[in-house]
């Protein structure tokens, strides 16, 4: 892994309707990211946060689209976010990125899988995220980043970047997933996209999963992208996000999972989003995050 890493906060709560994931990037940085992994001996530089337009309590109706709630805002955000991730890229610097909801992945995968001619992408979530407008329940585009990327979607959210798709369905994992849409089911079937739901994590263990997933990766990707949606862990571990799911992955399932992927050596741009500090208890949730990194990293128990 490149031992110069770029922070980039992306402070944005427009892509849901649950204020104070807005407030991410910060709860990330209070607990002590960036000592942790400067003692791990990365060179760490914080670029600071993305600016997000002007935020209107209760907001999440005012759209031109009815489907697609902000959707001009959100657009301008990720269009922001691709191009700051493009110059990370350029520099040799691996991108680390802090949300703000999930909707800020389709700003990093198009300005992460720019230089990759097959990047694989790890949804760590208990939502697949493959919604579109059409088969959304919620208009919500936090629900629909990954399908955006395969280049399904308004196309002023697939068009970001100037090329698509940014990634390819048989490059995808998902891991963790518990609460998948009616649409999101056909798609995966439709598009033969891996998925690892809780039962297989029950059944073979976290262990398998990982390595299992990391092998279907690792030949056939030029880079790797992990996006880790803190909801994919268990509420009892991560209570601060805004759709807690039951029956979730531990919080030592995830640090096993960061090891193995750290073993692996196989990332080239993490993300770690949807932290909500108003809905967490103590900072939990940023807390697991900064931890979930110092595995991912390198960290080593003993
Ligand atoms: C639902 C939707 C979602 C995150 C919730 C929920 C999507 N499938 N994503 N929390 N991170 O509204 O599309
Ligand atoms: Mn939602
Ligand atoms: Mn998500
Ligand atoms: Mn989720």
């Amino acid at each position: 892994m490149l031992k110069d890493i770029s922070i980039i906060g992306v402070p944005m709560d427009l892509g849901q309707e649950r204020r104070g994931v807005d407030m991410g990037p910060s709860a990330i940085r209070y607990a002590g990211v960036i000592e942790r992994l400067e003692a791990l001996g990365y060179n760490i530089e914080d670029l600071g946060d993305i600016p997000i337009a002007a935020k209107r309590i209760g907001a999440g109706k005012n759209s031109s689209h009815e489907h697609l709630k902000n959707l001009e805002e959100v657009a301008e955000v990720n269009s922001k976010l691709a191009d700051a991730i493009s110059q990370v890229v350029e520099k040799k610097r691996f991108p680390l990125i802090f949300g703000g909801d999930h909707s800020i992945a389709i700003g990093t995968l198009a300005g992460a899988a720019k230089p990759y001619q097959n990047l694989g992408v790890i949804w760590y979530d208990a939502h697949g995220d493959l919604n579109t407008a059409e088969t959304s329940p919620s208009g919500n585009i936090h629900g629909m980043p990954l399908a955006v990327s395969l280049g399904l979607g308004h196309p002023s959210l697939t068009s970001i970047g100037g090329y698509q798709p940014k990634v390819k369905p048989e490059n995808i994992v998902i891991i963790g997933a518990r609460s998948l849409d009616q649409g999101e089911k056909e798609l995966i079937r439709e598009k033969n996209i891996r998925v690892y739901t809780m039962h297989e994590i029950d059944q073979f263990g976290m262990t398998k999963v990982m390595s299992d997933a990391i092998n279907y990766l690792k030949d056939k990707t030029d880079g790797v992208h992990l996006s880790l949606d803190l909801d994919g862990l268990d509420p009892s571990d991560a209570p601060g996000v805004g759709t807690p799911v039951l029956g979730g992955i531990s919080y030592r399932e995830s640090h096993l999972a960061m090891e193995m992927l750290s073993e692996a050596d196989i990332l080239t741009s993490a993300e770690f989003v949807e932290v909500n500090p108003i809905l967490d208890d103590k900072n939990k949730t940023a807390n697991a995050a900064v931890a979930l990194m110092g595995s991912l990293f390198g960290e080593k128990l003993c």
